[in-house]
């Protein structure tokens, strides 16, 4: 079998560490990510040694705003690992999947594991996962890396999806106006990066992120271009582009946990 390689990235806390130990038997390489203090870990499937796993930092999102997010996005978007597995606490789904939107444009296949699926079924909430993989656009597997529950299922998922080789397009995350305005940058990014990268740089020309915008080498008529486009957007929302963009994926979000998560009714206390 092909060799595949396979990316862990999830917020902190939510059980990557436990899910990398279980996977690999903790047999794992571990050192530095290149030029930062950040450790990086990568070790084979026990069941399977022609898969690798490489345990991403800890990161709430794929900013460029710490060495742990730039170590994250770099290693997904250069290094292009064949698939992605996006851990999430799904006992906080809501604030898990800021992440989740960005990872789905970031050009690899995504296959999200809903983990801690044994404290969600203590709590007695429910996670519509077939309407919420659906929303998504990937495979959503239900695990307990803790309890070694359905880790081979999500396992699995990854390389079919690593070796499909097919890149989800991306929640249609954000308002018309924002949408119509990347549709316009993405004429001009297009050129210029991978096909599997347009909704990632269109994103990125759009938040003024200088670190990857540098990466397109666009020229200054593009920059202008894609500029007029961006201020027109921020005049009309009377905001800045880059909370714009957060502020469309929080909303996004709070319709995907209404679709898609019923919450167990609330106890009452003796004392109520
Ligand atoms: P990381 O920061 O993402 O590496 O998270 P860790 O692997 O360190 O896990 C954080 C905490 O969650 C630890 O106390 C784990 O034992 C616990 N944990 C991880 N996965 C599960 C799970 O599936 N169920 C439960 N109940 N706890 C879990
Ligand atoms: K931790
Ligand atoms: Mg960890």
């Amino acid at each position: 079998m092909a060799e595949t390689m396979i990316g862990l990235a999830g917020n902190p806390n939510c059980g990557k560490t436990t899910l990398f130990n279980e996977l690999t038997g903790s047999n794992g390489y571990v050192g530095n990510w290149p030029g930062v203090t950040v450790e990086k870990k990568q070790a084979t499937w026990r069941t399977d040694k022609s898969v690798t796993f490489v345990d991403l930092p800890g990161i709430y999102s794929l900013s460029p705003y710490t060495p742990e997010e730039v170590v994250s996005r770099d290693y997904i978007v250069e290094e292009r690992p064949d698939a992605v597995i996006n851990l999430v606490d799904a006992t906080n789904l809501e604030r898990n999947l800021y992440l989740t939107t960005q990872l789905l444009e970031a050009g690899r296949p995504v296959v999200v594991g809903l983990n801690m699926c044994d404290l969600l079924k203590e709590r007695g909430d429910v996670i519509d996962v077939a309407a919420l993989s659906e929303r998504l656009g990937v495979p959503v597997v239900q695990v307990s890396a803790l309890r070694n529950t359905n880790l081979d299922e999500l396992v699995k998922k990854a390389v079919a999806a690593g070796q499909a080789g097919r890149v989800q397009p991306g929640a249609k995350c954000f308002s018309p106006e924002v949408e119509e305005a990347l549709e316009k940058i993405s004429q001009i990014v297009s050129d210029c990066c991978d096909a599997n990268l347009v909704r990632w740089y269109s994103v990125k020309v759009f938040e003024r992120d200088s670190e990857a915008v540098k990466q397109l080498h666009l020229s200054s008529a593009q920059l202008n271009q894609a500029e007029k486009v961006i201020k027109a957007v921020e005049k009309s929302r009377d905001d800045d582009a880059e909370s714009i963009i957060t502020s469309d994926r929080y909303d996004w979000i709070a319709e995907t946990m209404g679709a898609c998560v019923k919450k167990a009714p609330k106890k009452l206390s003796m004392s109520e």
